[in-house]
């Protein structure tokens, strides 16, 4: 019998206060309102920006719904809907593209003016929500709300694509992919034969070491201070791999001395304003390009000296690798279709979605690289 059109009651992870569990909850899921899509989870990847909204490093509303990494079917349109249909095989985007917006309509840049990522509102754009859990409303997260067998996503915030790709792979296009592949070939625009740096090596770190590799890079210095990480890294493209607990001066420092004065490339893949210093600082001071990735805490300022970019350095950050979604994921999906780079590499844990909590404590103790819960 069809759903569409009705409440569906489906078992949801709700994240009631910080620093807390996920509850798993049942929750009714509202038929999507005109321009909305509803879908039914197949797939969604553990990233560490969900683990920072539990933590409160990142501020939104509560109670949430979390997960931004994943892939599904369309179970139901709303009125107006043109772009996908019931039974498509879809990515959830975390970052937008409405097609209108000056930054849509800009060459560059992919910060759409309706995204929910900046200052999240926790809502659909008509500013309600459509779940409620126990009789009270609950807040959508960055629009795709993964952590449901069951969500509403505007339609700007889905893509089609290749009905014959395995979602539970290619979830990872959602964010972790892109964000770390594109911020090596979009946005600091790697060149061959140069040498970059990688500071952390999670899911995202990774997949800039495998953009670094792509662009035809000739080393590839990775830094974390977890050696379970290096084989992974070694596996996708480093040449060096590197922990600052190793060495008694400051890691910028040693990366600067490996590569006789400043990498060409570096990346900060981690989340804290030291490494970001530490990044910047390692690129070389006259032809040096930085790339913050990492998400730091939402609510403190970073002081550096204004001389590192005096220099000559160039210092930038880029949200989901640059992509402009709804235009380059179903390519990236071809791409990976058609066997130019792996996910295999980066999916260290498959669970059932029930043991959510399980995965992230995984995360957080450094024991896998990505995580992914199937519906
Ligand atoms: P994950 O936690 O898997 O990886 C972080 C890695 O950093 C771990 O391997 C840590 O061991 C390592 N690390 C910790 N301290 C240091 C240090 N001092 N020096 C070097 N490495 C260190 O996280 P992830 O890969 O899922 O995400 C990484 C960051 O990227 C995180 O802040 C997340 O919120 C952010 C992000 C950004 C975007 C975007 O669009 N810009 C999208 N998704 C995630
Ligand atoms: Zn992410
Ligand atoms: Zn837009």
């Amino acid at each position: 019998m069809s759903t569409a059109g009705k409440i569906i009651k489906c078992k949801a992870a709700v994240l009631w206060e910080l620093k807390k569990p996920f509850s798993i909850e049942e929750v009714e899921v509202a038929p999507p309102k005109a321009s909305e899509v509803r879908i039914k989870m197949v797939a969604t990847g553990l990233c560490r920006t969900d683990d920072h909204m539990i933590s409160g490093q990142l501020a939104l509303p509560l109670p949430v719904i979390l997960g931004h990494e994943a892939a599904g079917i369309v179970e139901s349109i709303g009125e107006e809907v043109t772009t996908v249909k019931p039974g498509d095989k879809v990515i959830l985007l975390f970052l937008p593209q409405c097609g209108k917006c000056a930054v849509c309509n800009h060459p560059e840049g992919n910060i759409c003016l309706k995204n929910d990522v900046i200052v999240p509102r926790g809502t659909m754009q008509d500013g309600t929500t459509r779940f409620t859990c126990r009789g009270k409303p609950v807040y959508h997260f960055f629009n795709t709300s993964s952590f449901s067998e069951y969500s509403v996503v505007d339609e700007t915030s889905v893509v089609q694509i290749d009905p014959a790709s395995p979602l539970e792979k290619v979830c990872l296009i959602g964010c972790a992919f892109s964000t770390g592949y594109g911020s090596a070939v979009n946005v600091a625009k790697v060149t061959k034969g140069s040498t970059c740096a990688v500071f952390g090596l999670g899911g995202v770190g990774l997949c800039v070491v495998m953009g670094c590799k792509a662009a035809g890079a000739a080393r590839i210095i990775a830094v974390d201070p977890n050696k379970y990480k290096f084989a992974k890294a070694q596996e996708v493209g480093a040449t060096e791999c590197i922990s600052p607990q190793d060495f008694k001066k400051p890691i910028h420092e040693v990366v600067k001395e490996m590569s006789g004065g400043g990498v060409d490339f570096s990346f900060e893949v981690v989340g804290q304003h030291d490494t970001i210093v530490s990044a910047l600082s390692c690129c070389h001071k006259a032809y040096g390009v930085s790339v913050i990735i990492g998400a730091p805490p939402s609510s403190e300022d970073l002081r550096i000296d204004p001389t590192l970019l005096l220099t000559g350095r160039t210092w930038k950050g880029a949200i989901f690798g640059g992509y402009k979604g709804k235009d380059s994921v179903p390519k990236l999906v071809a791409d990976f279709m058609a066997k130019k780079f792996p996910l295999d590499s980066i999916i260290t844990h498959v669970l059932p979605f029930e043991k959510i909590n399980e995965g992230f404590d995984l995360l957080r103790s450094g024991k896998s690289i990505r995580t992914i819960l199937t519906f």
